[in-house]
């Protein structure tokens, strides 16, 4: 497999210069440490490492050094197509190369051969209540096809060494990354659609055979290839990315770290926002029942933070920008749905909340960012039952965090075991200052 053979190649090289990084400038200081910031979340501590993509706080995502615009400019798409391959962006993320066509090629062959489902994945997911949460039977799903590991197999025989551990991680990775999008479209059509299955199409890609699988027309195919490559990371320290490579840097395997990150993903601060602000503006709607004018907006934002809840979809813990990934879906909705009465509310917030949150004068970041936009254009292609949102972001992010735990083999990345201190140490510390 020349995917394989290019990545092994980039492994070496780089594991002997993080060796060598280690050996000769480990006791090299790259920040400092304050009490807020112990207390506040770890923002701004710089204690993860992660080549596959970097969050400037003002100009927003690289993936592998190439921004957003460069990523849908350069990436190969399929014909006809407005927006790049899935493949290509998996390819660029664990390769730091923009693939050629054969490059993609080899991937999107790799991906459909290992995309069939095992049926005992639909029994459990039929047997689950109706009321579970899409990506709860995500998580479910990817958990009960932990036997199926090749590296906890190989665990388990003493086969893996710090060398090799990273073949068996991509294999398991290969293995698992094309089915979550068949899995999340099996879930929603059990869900929402009286379980009325429409089997894959072989010929489509992993963003187009998406779309198709949901029974959704054109252009949704090229809105699901956008929003997985715009979601796919975010640097290591965000919730999913942070837990995926946590639980695997205990050695667990991909099928145990990503079922973690899922569950990670879930919250209303995180992948649960893009549900929340579908929600708002529905509520604003239905209070209005009309579209606001620019003062009624205002006044209902002003509500809303009176109440001390935040504007979803709103701010950022390491952006001070509009996140790019915002702006390309917004220009995806100028194009395709201009006239949606939803989507022409998201670019009236976008006109009103950020002056707005500047003079609340809380959020560090008046901007939007990603998710104050994806349920208006889902919703607009019918997708408007929004838990399943975080499911959507869950096929995104697996891009992400499953690059980066075969990268954490390959470098040899230890376990990871911060060390806690108690507010009496802390009291202590300060009182000494
Ligand atoms: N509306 C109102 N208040 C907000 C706000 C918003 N959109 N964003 C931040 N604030 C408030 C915070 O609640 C906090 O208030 P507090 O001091 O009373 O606790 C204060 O501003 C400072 O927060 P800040 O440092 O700017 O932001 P954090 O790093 O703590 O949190 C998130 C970042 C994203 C969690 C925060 O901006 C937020 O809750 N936004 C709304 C939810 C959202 O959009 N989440 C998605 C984020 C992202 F894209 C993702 O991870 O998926």
């Amino acid at each position: 497999m020349k995917f394989k053979e290019k990545l092994k190649e980039k492994v070496e090289i780089q594991r002997e210069e993080v060796t060598k990084l280690l050996k000769d400038y480990g006791d090299v200081k790259i920040g400092d440490i304050t009490i807020a910031q112990v207390i506040g979340g770890m923002r701004g501590l710089k204690v993860l490492v992660t080549d596959i993509s970097y969050l400037d706080p003002f100009e927003g995502i690289r993936y592998r050094g190439y921004t957003v615009d460069e990523v849908l400019e350069k990436l190969p798409k399929p014909k006809g197509a407005e927006m790049p391959y899935d493949e290509a962006q998996f390819y660029l993320l664990m390769t730091g190369d923009i693939p050629t066509e054969e490059e993609v090629r080899e991937v999107i062959d790799i991906f459909k051969e290992k995309r069939k489902v095992p049926n005992y994945v639909y029994r459990v997911l039929d047997s689950m209540p109706r009321e579970a949460r899409p990506d709860v039977m995500l998580a479910v799903a990817v958990g009960t096809m932990q036997q199926e590991s090749v590296f906890a197999k190989a665990y388990a025989e003493n086969k893996i060494t710090k060398q090799n551990a990273w073949e068996y991680m991509f294999e398991d990775v290969l293995n698992l990354l094309p089915k979550i999008p068949m899995i999340a479209a099996y879930i929603y059509r059990l869900k929402y659609k009286n379980n009325e299955q429409i089997p894959q199409n072989p010929d489509l890609d992993f963003g187009g055979n998406f779309a198709y699988m949901m029974g959704i027309d054109k252009p949704y195919d090229d809105f699901s290839r956008l929003y997985f490559i715009l979601l796919s990371d975010h640097e290591s320290g965000n919730v999913s990315a942070h837990t995926t490579h946590l639980v695997a840097s205990a050695w667990a395997d991909a099928y145990y770290s990503l079922a973690a990150g899922i569950n990670g993903l879930s919250g209303p601060l995180h992948g649960g926002a893009t549900q929340e602000a579908l929600k708002w503006f529905q509520e604003l709607l239905k209070k209005l029942n009309k579209i606001p004018t620019k003062q009624e907006l205002e006044q209902f934002c002003w509500d809303t933070l009176n109440a001390g809840q935040v504007i979803p979809g709103y701010g950022h813990a390491v952006l001070r920008k509009t996140d790019p990934r915002f702006v390309a879906q917004l220009e995806f909705g100028e194009k395709h749905l201009p006239d949606d009465p939803l989507f022409q509310l998201v670019s009236l917030l976008y006109e009103v909340a950020p002056d707005i949150l500047t003079k609340h004068g809380k959020a560090k970041n008046p901007w939007p960012n990603c998710d104050n936009i994806t349920g208006t254009i889902q919703a607009y292609y019918g997708v408007n039952q929004y838990e399943f949102y975080p499911a959507l972001f869950d096929i995104s992010r697996s891009m992400g965090v499953l690059s980066n735990i075969t990268w954490d083999r390959g470098l040899g990345y230890p376990i990871e075991r911060p060390k806690s201190v108690t507010i009496e140490m802390l009291k202590s510390i300060s009182r000494q200052d």
